[in-house]
């Protein structure tokens, strides 16, 4: 490479450099850091049917890690017409406790469950027999429920079928 050719690089790069750093202070950066959804409106599977129908979309099953992931996934729901034309929603999300019952933790990002967005008395491993608990929760809502079901978690059973709702995760 001449000295030119070495001068032309870096004057490229210093360049390149200044617009991402540009990028990041406008809008252009927050567009890219919010994720995408798939709803399955009409629907269900069990929660393993849910997340590999995610991922073979190169999507992941939903995660709620906190109030503002919370309420763009509501205003994502509110956006498909769901919700006015039902009055509740019960559906999957990524968090379980399948790998230690009572830890909770995400399947999509491996992180755990801190975001404490649970109906009251869940998650409470409900047994519909002596064998059975819940370890996969759902994202529920009733427009008549109150304050105890606004799109909060309740943990169900893995092996019923329930709408799911898929994500991108942004880098
Ligand atoms: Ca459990
Ligand atoms: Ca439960």
């Amino acid at each position: 490479m001449t000295k030119l050719h070495v001068f032309v690089v870096i004057c490229v790069a210093v360049a390149l450099q200044g617009q991402v750093s540009f990028q990041q202070g406008d809008n252009t950066f927050a567009w890219s850091r919010q994720k995408e959804y798939y709803f399955s409106s009409s629907f269900k599977l069990n929660w393993f049917k849910a997340v590999e129908y995610c991922r073979d979309r190169g999507m992941f099953l939903l995660s709620v890690r906190n109030a503002e992931e919370r309420e763009a996934v509501i205003d994502y729901l509110a956006s498909t017409g769901y919700t006015k034309t039902h009055k509740g929603l019960m559906a999957w999300i990524s968090a379980n406790d399948l790998g230690e019952e009572g830890e909770f933790y995400w399947a999509s990002t491996g992180g755990r469950v801190n975001y404490p967005n649970w109906s009251d008395t869940e998650p409470n491993d409900y047994k519909t027999d002596e064998c059975t608990g819940e370890d996969c929760a759902i994202l529920e809502y009733w427009a008549e429920g109150g304050a105890n079901y606004n799109y909060t978690f309740n943990d169900r059973a893995c092996t019923k079928e329930f709408l799911f709702i898929c994500e991108t995760l942004p880098q």
